[in-house]
């Protein structure tokens, strides 16, 4: 069982999506454990894309992803980070296949709708970033084995 963090960035939130997102991971068969509604202040922008500070678009990523509420969440399951990847789709919405989140609803680079994390160790580093141990639920569902 693997843990990622996935967040529906400000546009995605604007845009009624919080509920289509967290419907495909659900159906996928995946568990959501814990989310939260938040505004992201600049500091916390700064640390989580800290890997892109040196990139052109730098500014401009921390200033859209400040500049509305954004939906957080922990998921869990089966090698979820590879698989939520491949469910988000490509950076660029035009590149990302159909039937990807960011194929069938976005358009642009800049507001491509969803944050997930892309290994291992920038799971353990975003959900720490955004949630306390407290706020995370570990429990099991009854249809495990159907999955
Ligand atoms: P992904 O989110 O697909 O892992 P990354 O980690 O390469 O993509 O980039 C992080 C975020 O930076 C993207 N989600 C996108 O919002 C933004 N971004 C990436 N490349 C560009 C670009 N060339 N111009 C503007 N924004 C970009």
């Amino acid at each position: 069982m693997e843990r990622t963090f996935m967040m529906v960035k400000p546009d995605g939130v604007q845009r009624n999506l919080i509920g289509e997102v967290i419907s495909r991971f659900e159906l996928k068969g995946y568990t959501l454990v814990g989310s939260k509604v938040l505004h992201i202040t600049k500091e916390l922008a700064e640390k989580h894309y800290s890997e892109h500070k040196d990139r052109p678009f730098f500014q401009k990523l921390v200033s859209f992803i400040t500049s509305g509420p954004v939906f957080a969440m922990v998921w869990e399951g089966d090698e979820i980070i590879a698989e939520s990847r491949r469910m988000i789709g490509k950076t660029n919405p035009k590149e990302a296949d159909l039937g990807t989140i960011r194929g069938d609803f976005g358009l642009q680079t800049s507001k491509n709708l969803i944050h997930g994390s892309d290994s291992v160790e920038s799971a353990k580093r975003e959900i720490a970033l955004f949630f306390d141990d407290s706020e995370i639920v570990s429990y099991e569902k009854d249809n495990l084995k159907w999955i």
